[in-house]
């Protein structure tokens, strides 16, 4: 008879997106006038550029000619993708990144999801609080943790509290752990970390033995020149850090697909396991590449034209971010974040609950956000607003609260 995977049964609810979708769509059904505005889910909605445009449709030609045709390409990616990954965006690392350490893939998504699997199964996990739902549910559905708690908290993790006291950037943890899950720009808080900051965590990984998982999807939105755009930029964390990126808020390839995982040949586990040699086994045994249209699609994003093109894209976002911000700030609610991420972290009004705000939200303004909470236990009474939008429906919504949002 087959039998469940019993860590599933820990998880405390269901996937937090699908969740805010199911109670905007019930909303919506009962109240079929009200036009509602989706400021929750970071998706993106802005039309890709030209010259992404020409390199996936010159993917599809090729794939139309029996001279340029290919199938399966290599599990790893693209090798000149790969290559053009580890020279654009790691320019300024402190040890070279080379094409080899460059692991192309469908999504940030599933990389950081996936990751958890090199790691034996009693590694010691610590998480910013709040932090994506992805870090922790899957070391959940891994079974390194126990049931969630009262307070929230799942069993066995270590929580790493990212509150307004530190601005939101944790203390290093208080006991010794294995691995530890840092994301910057921050992903709900909109906090960015400091070369300071990482340089603490690159030292604490390198005298415990402890490796980093760096997610940096939200890269591209930093606009202050002092602040650290890869973990690599700090020396010593070529023997400490992975670090997963994406395409996805960069670029728009939210449905196109495409993302990256670089792995250093010098980052070696305590018991001597090469883990570069271990995520090419995994994703040459498990996954049979990107797609070779999204792969072109990437090469054109990261060329000159490419790039330039895409931050006028990213340019229009951080507007919307400061029209959040200036907005929710006239009428005297505490923001954070918006200024180098896409995520406005915002207090809510006299203590409310994440979920208490998010349906006062909804129901008095028609907008959709993601509750705090859902992102772990220090996210309470807080809540999420994603800068990604049309800049009409952004402004409309932020004219929606001011007007109608009884505080
Ligand atoms: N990493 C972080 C920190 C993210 O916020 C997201 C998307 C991803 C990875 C996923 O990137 P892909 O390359 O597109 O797979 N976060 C969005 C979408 C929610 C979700 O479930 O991925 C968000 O609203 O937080």
């Amino acid at each position: 008879m087959a039998t469940s995977n019993q860590s599933y049964k820990n998880l405390s609810g269901s996937y937090l997106f699908p969740e805010i979708a199911r109670r905007t769509k019930a909303f919506a059904a009962s109240h079929p006038k009200a036009k509602i505005m989706r400021l929750g889910i970071g998706n993106t909605t802005e039309p890709l550029p030209p010259s992404i445009v020409k390199g996936l449709s010159s993917g599809v030609k090729k794939l139309s000619n029996i001279k340029t045709y290919s199938g399966y390409g290599d599990e790893q990616g693209n090798t000149e993708l790969r290559r053009r990954i580890a020279e654009v965006k790691y320019k300024k690392a402190a040890e070279k990144i080379e094409a080899d350490e460059v692991f192309v893939s469908d999504g940030a998504k599933s990389d950081t999801a996936n990751i958890q699997e090199l790691f034996s199964q009693d590694s010691i996990i610590a998480i910013q609080d709040p932090a994506y739902p992805v870090y922790v549910d899957t070391n959940v559905m891994a079974g390194r943790t126990g049931k969630a708690k009262e307070n929230g908290q799942y069993e066995g993790i270590v929580y790493m509290p990212c509150t307004e006291q530190n601005n939101f950037f944790p203390e290093l943890p208080h006991k010794k752990v294995d691995i530890i899950y840092l994301c910057s720009p921050n992903n709900p808080t909109g906090a960015v970390a400091t070369k300071e900051q990482l340089k603490r965590f690159v030292g604490y990984a390198l005298e415990n033995e402890a490796i980093i998982i760096f997610d940096s999807a939200y890269e591209r939105f930093i606009a202050d020149k002092k602040l650290p755009h890869s973990i690599y930029e700090i020396s010593g964390a070529k023997k400490c850090a992975i670090e997963i990126n994406s395409f996805s808020k960069e670029a728009g390839f939210t449905g196109v697909r495409l993302g990256w995982t670089v792995v250093p040949k010098t980052l070696v586990t305590e018991d001597g396991a090469s883990l570069n040699a271990m995520w090419n086994r995994r994703q040459t045994t498990r996954f049979n590449g990107a797609s070779n249209i999204s792969q072109e699609g990437g090469l054109a994003a990261l060329s000159a034209k490419g790039l330039k093109e895409t931050q006028k894209v990213i340019d229009l976002y951080m507007n919307n971010a400061k029209v959040i911000r200036k907005g929710l700030e006239s009428i005297g609610i505490k923001c954070y974040g918006g200024v180098n991420a896409p995520y406005i972290w915002i207090k809510c009004p006299k203590g409310m609950k994440s979920w208490d705000f998010f349906n006062k939200l909804l129901e008095e303004c028609h907008v959709a956000c993601t509750p705090g909470s859902g992102f772990g236990p220090s996210g309470e009474s807080f809540v999420r607003l994603s800068a990604f939008g049309h800049p009409k429906d952004i402004r409309e919504a932020v004219e929606s609260i001011k007007k109608n949002l009884k505080i």
